[in-house]
């Protein structure tokens, strides 16, 4: 990607037209500051499909256990998957804050407002190359953004609607970035939506990898389910997952920046989420 990049650049300079200079490092700049997409296909939905993910999922019996919940919390049951659609420029009286699409023209939303217990899942697994190294700090990302949008009937904790959004090294199975909340949760500065509906602005996620990823496998999956019970709907839109930088939306973004590896900085970070009401994990799966 970047030495394409280079050597466009490089043979538009051959030109000796000094007048066309200006418009030469004009296309120079829009060269330079294309999207590298490097890491996942189709990361953007641009394709209006789901071409390069697998999109699964059944019903939500409830999750295990008691809060908090993690990954190992969540079960799903056999049967038909939630469902799954791409989405453009479009209002959502539901979440009437959030602005789509999130990136370029088109938008992913998993799972929907209807009622019926059902869970819908997004995954994709791909391998972390050189080209995923952002030029500012020289190491690889993996950068996304996501907003989920749930009703909120009061039911008992692991009945509630709820999304989990995931970043795992497969070589090790470490989980290098997780967000699970039900809605409603303590602590989640969830927006008031129409109704009893509750959701957050788009989340800037950047997930800093070491180098010792390159070469690796990395599976992303994003999780949303209805309520336990039958009666209540919960989505997730998800957009722009690649390396290269989550453009700002309109509104005001807030970047959650994931060091891995680097235990003082992972309680840092611990702490600057604590300001957004996340729990920040770095578990083992
Ligand atoms: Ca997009
Ligand atoms: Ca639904």
């Amino acid at each position: 990607m970047f030495t394409s990049h280079r050597e466009s650049f490089r043979a538009l300079k051959r030109i000796p037209n000094r007048r066309i200079l200006p418009g030469v490092l004009a296309l120079g700049l829009v060269l330079a500051s294309a999207p590298a997409f490097a890491i996942f296909s189709n990361g953007g939905f641009e394709q209006n499909d789901f071409s390069g993910w697998t999109v699964a999922g059944g019903t939500n019996p409830g999750l295990l256990g008691v809060e908090p919940f993690t990954s190992a919390s969540i079960q799903i049951a056999p049967g038909a998957p939630g469902p799954s659609a791409i989405v453009g420029q479009i209002a959502d009286p539901l979440a009437p804050t959030i602005v789509l699409p999130r990136v370029g023209q088109l938008t992913a939303k998993l799972n929907d407002e209807n009622g019926g217990a059902l869970v819908t899942t997004l995954v994709q697994t791909d391998t972390v190359t050189n080209a995923d190294i952002d030029a500012g700090d020289g190491m690889p990302h993996i950068r996304f953004a996501f907003a989920p949008v749930m009703d909120d009937p009061s039911h008992a904790p692991n009945e509630q609607p709820y999304f989990y959004v995931s970043v795992k090294n497969l070589a090790d199975n470490s989980i290098l970035f997780e967000q699970f909340a039900y809605s409603g949760q303590a602590g989640v500065n969830f927006l008031n939506g129409a109704g009893s509906w509750k959701y957050l602005e788009f989340q800037n996620v950047d997930v800093v990898l070491p180098l010792s990823a390159i070469g690796q496998q990395v599976e992303l999956t994003i999780v949303a389910a209805d309520c336990a019970l039958g009666g209540h709907g919960g989505y997730v839109y998800v957009d722009g997952f690649g390396s290269a930088n989550v453009p700002p939306p309109a509104g005001a973004p807030g970047i959650v920046e994931v060091p891995v590896n680097k235990p003082l900085m992972l309680a840092v970070l611990a702490g600057m989420l604590g300001l957004f009401g996340w729990r920040a994990r770095h578990a083992r799966a």
